[in-house]
């Protein structure tokens, strides 16, 4: 069957509709294919073949058209295939698709960087250089904070994750899956307890102050503040649970930079251009970091990382130091000029913060009928209910799957993190409309509500006909 939807983006009908079970026999046909082609280690989540999407849907092969709570995990922040940045690829590609920015340079880098000095965090004087993903990026930051220190040691942290790659996998946390079987790993990474308020032993209140004393007093110890080049923290975990440390621990631990020369280094792949209600998370706390590390949302879809930075650490770097064959691609460049100018236009920054305001009351709540739910918790459109055994801290794995289950057979997108797998977690683009936000919470109420029970069970929720 061919898809009804002549075209994606936002003109595509924003309606939740299943017309077949999910996934549908045209997804079954294509996961065949791909058993057959694609390499196992490869996982996919949610098996229905996507032919269109745009605005707060993803329409399928077979027809279905579901609500996104995923945005692709926290990268079409401006809607797929959004206009400014079709039309920005369109023109670009058409001009020329690459010449090799290290070979003959090319105005859209530039004009990115120009971006990035004046969006991200601090008003002092920046460069930034340009990659394909975000595992890049964190490796380029790293590279870029032992040049300029002459140091070597790497400050991580519980729960922490930065990407697959070699260097970025010894900065990531978690064994399973991404770790397991591939070491052995870079040496100089240094892991540190995480404030993580709901599992704080002596409770979210006192997390902040006491994480960042125990952790100064680790690096002091352990390693030598002498001998560290960078700490790196994501300043919300994103994989790792959606976890947002406790007030307080971001600053401190830049003030500990600051006063011991090491470079501080926010990773915001994750919560990025807007996604937190603040064009960087950092600015909640109003930290500011000597580097930043960007991807995703950056460019609306296409492969674009960045690291941006105080100027004179960017430029410590040897000339010939950074660089890669894509590395700021003209078409991806193109791309995050044309989602950039969405998020300003079309005030997105407000637009997660409202998108928060309407979430987190709705899953507090939530939780208040279901204390299978241990936390709630987020920043604007990124937040995420924990899932414990009720009245302990008991990681609950198992209804996480089955909830998440439930709202993908109702044709909800959700997604799953966490070290311990029990964290739903919800990304909707940051145009998701009105009607899809509440509809996709009801969703995720009759999920709960069919799976943990409780008195607001109404029995199996009930798929939306064409
Ligand atoms: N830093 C904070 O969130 C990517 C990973 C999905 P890449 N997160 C999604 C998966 O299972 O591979 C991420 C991140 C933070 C770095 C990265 C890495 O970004 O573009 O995936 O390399």
């Amino acid at each position: 069957m061919v898809s009804p939807e002549p075209t994606g983006g936002p003109t595509l009908p924003q309606v939740r509709r299943l017309v077949t079970e999910v996934p549908g026999p045209r997804s079954n046909e294509l996961l065949a294919r791909r058993a057959a082609a694609v390499a196992r280690g490869v996982s996919t989540m949610l098996p229905v073949f996507v032919s269109h999407a745009g605005g707060g849907v993803l329409v399928d092969v077979d027809g279905n058209s579901l609500i996104d709570f995923g945005s692709g995990i926290a990268v079409v922040s401006v809607g797929n295939a959004a206009d400014l940045v079709v039309e920005g690829v369109r023109e670009q590609v058409g001009r020329f698709t690459h010449t090799c920015f290290m070979i003959t340079p090319y105005e859209g880098y530039v004009a990115v960087c120009e971006e990035l000095a004046r969006l991200t965090p601090g008003d002092h004087e920046k460069r930034s250089a340009l990659f394909n993903s975000g595992a890049e990026a964190v490796e380029n930051a790293v590279k870029v904070a032992r040049a300029h220190t002459r140091r070597q040691a790497v400050v991580v942290f519980d729960h922490a994750y930065h990407g697959r790659t070699n260097l970025t996998l010894a900065l990531t946390a978690k064994n399973m899956p991404y770790k397991h079987s591939f070491g052995p790993f870079a040496p100089e990474v240094y892991r540190m307890p995480m404030a993580y308020p709901f599992r704080w032993p002596t409770g979210p209140e006192n997390c902040g102050p006491e994480a960042a004393a125990e952790v100064i007093t680790l690096i002091d110890k352990q390693v030598g503040a002498g001998n560290v080049a960078c700490v790196l923290i994501e300043p919300i975990q994103g994989e790792g649970g959606f976890v947002v440390p406790g007030e307080g621990f971001l600053p401190r631990l830049a003030e500990y930079c600051r006063t011991n020369g090491i470079v501080f280094v926010a990773d915001e792949i994750q919560t990025g251009f807007a996604r937190t209600g603040a064009w960087f998370a950092c600015e909640h706390e109003g930290v500011v970091p000597d580097l930043i590390t960007t991807a995703k949302a950056i460019a609306g879809g296409l492969p674009l990382a960045a690291v941006t930075g105080r100027a004179e650490i960017m430029d410590s770097v040897h000339v010939g130091g950074l660089g890669g064959t894509y590395g700021g691609n003209p078409v991806a460049c193109a791309a995050a000029l044309g989602a950039i100018r969405t998020i300003e236009e079309q005030d997105l920054v407000g637009s997660a913060r409202r998108i928060g305001d309407v979430m987190l009351p709705r899953l507090r709540a939530l939780q208040k009928r279901h204390p299978v739910i241990g936390d709630v918790r987020g920043r604007g459109a990124m937040t995420a209910v924990e899932l414990v055994v009720p009245g302990t801290k008991t990681p609950d794995p198992a209804t996480t799957q089955a909830v998440a289950g439930a709202c993908h057979a109702a044709g909800l997108v959700v997604l799953i993190c966490g070290t311990f797998g029990n964290v739903l977690r919800f990304l909707p683009p940051l145009v998701i409309p009105d009607h899809l936000l509440d509809e996709g919470l009801g969703i995720v109420e009759q999920a709960f509500a069919q799976v943990a029970g409780g008195p607001q069970a109404r029995g199996p929720v009930v798929a939306a006909q064409a």
